[in-house]
């Protein structure tokens, strides 16, 4: 069986029921620290967790048979700016908790986000490879290329089938974002269908790797689905689809809503964005697992606004 952690996030909403959807719904425990999403609601067994008490993660692995486990539990850019020692020891300690007991317990596969926040100003802008100069700037992004060597620590040292992905900034209307730098890119759909305006927290020509949930729930589940011997990265897989500027997005929503307007009020988060690469080179996912994205940005607004406006 698998447990998704983290299963009412921006993330977790939509893996859980796209794991439900091949593996059937009775087979995937969605597990989170809030309340269960309303788009979760009897779809599938739903259960309070803390990934910070670790008996109580051990006991509920044990009680419902698990062999896999999706990490989606973290603490995201902004907020981590705002929350240093939290944000620290949630996503590390959460990740810890996991792996050990994935290893004590001899768990199948566990699959665990990283994210382009791992590179910070000294790494390529353009195109920025899978190994490079990686210096990070914001907890969030030290937490998870602190959390990557981890992962590769137990694959190579105890064998645990743990895989991950370092998501651009994602996008999605089924559920909200949590927090972080890209989140602009979901809120401006949302205002530009009721305001015809959006306020925009980042100038106008901030580039940055950018991706469509349903784009990166097909990665998950592509990589996860992958032979072993095909996996050739244990820290944490680039992976691109879309780089586009707030100016760019908002000229694709303008095709349709012709007299939606923007302005530029950028905040703290212009900081942090201006330390990522503002596009990545994923030619190792391609390589290793066939990756290829499906969605540019005109067909991501397309889709964003027809759903949103259902
Ligand atoms: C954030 N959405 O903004 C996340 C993501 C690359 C961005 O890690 O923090």
């Amino acid at each position: 069986k698998i447990l998704v952690i983290g299963a009412s996030g921006q993330i977790g909403v939509e893996l859980t029921l796209a794991l439900r959807k091949i593996y059937g719904g009775a087979n995937v425990i969605a597990a989170d620290l809030r309340e269960e999403n309303e788009l979760l609601k009897g779809s599938g067994p739903y259960v309070s967790l803390d990934i910070m008490n670790k008996e109580m993660l051990h006991v509920l692995i044990l009680r419902q048979n698990i062999t896999q486990i999706y990490l989606l539990a973290a603490i995201l850019s902004a907020t981590g700016e705002k929350n240093p020692n939290l944000a620290w020891h949630l996503n590390m300690q959460g990740l810890l908790n996991v792996l050990d007991i994935a290893r004590e317990e001899n768990l199948h596969k566990v699959y665990w986000p990283s994210s382009i926040a791992v590179f910070g100003p000294t790494s390529p802008k353009q195109n920025c490879p899978q190994q490079t100069i990686i210096e990070p700037t914001t907890v969030y992004g030290i937490s998870k290329y602190a959390g990557e060597f981890w992962c590769n620590y137990y694959h190579q040292r105890y064998g645990v089938d743990v895989r991950s992905l370092r998501y651009p900034g994602l996008i999605s209307y089924k559920s909200a974002p949590g927090g972080g730098t890209t989140d602009y890119a979901v809120e401006i759909y949302h205002d530009a269908l009721e305001e015809k305006h959006y306020e925009c927290f980042l100038s106008e020509n901030t580039y940055l790797p950018m991706m469509y949930m349903p784009d990166a729930i097909r990665a998950t589940i592509e990589l996860m689905e992958a032979p072993q011997e095909a996996i050739s990265v244990r820290h944490s897989y680039n992976l691109s689809a879309i780089s586009f500027s707030p100016k760019e997005i908002a000229a694709s929503i303008q095709k349709h809503i012709p007299d939606f307007t923007i302005s530029y009020k950028p905040d703290s988060r212009q900081t942090i964005a201006d330390s990522w690469p503002q596009s990545i080179d994923d030619s190792v996912a391609q390589r290793d697992w066939n990756w290829k994205p499906e969605y540019d940005l005109d067909a991501m607004t397309a889709d964003m606004l027809k759903n949103l406006t259902k």
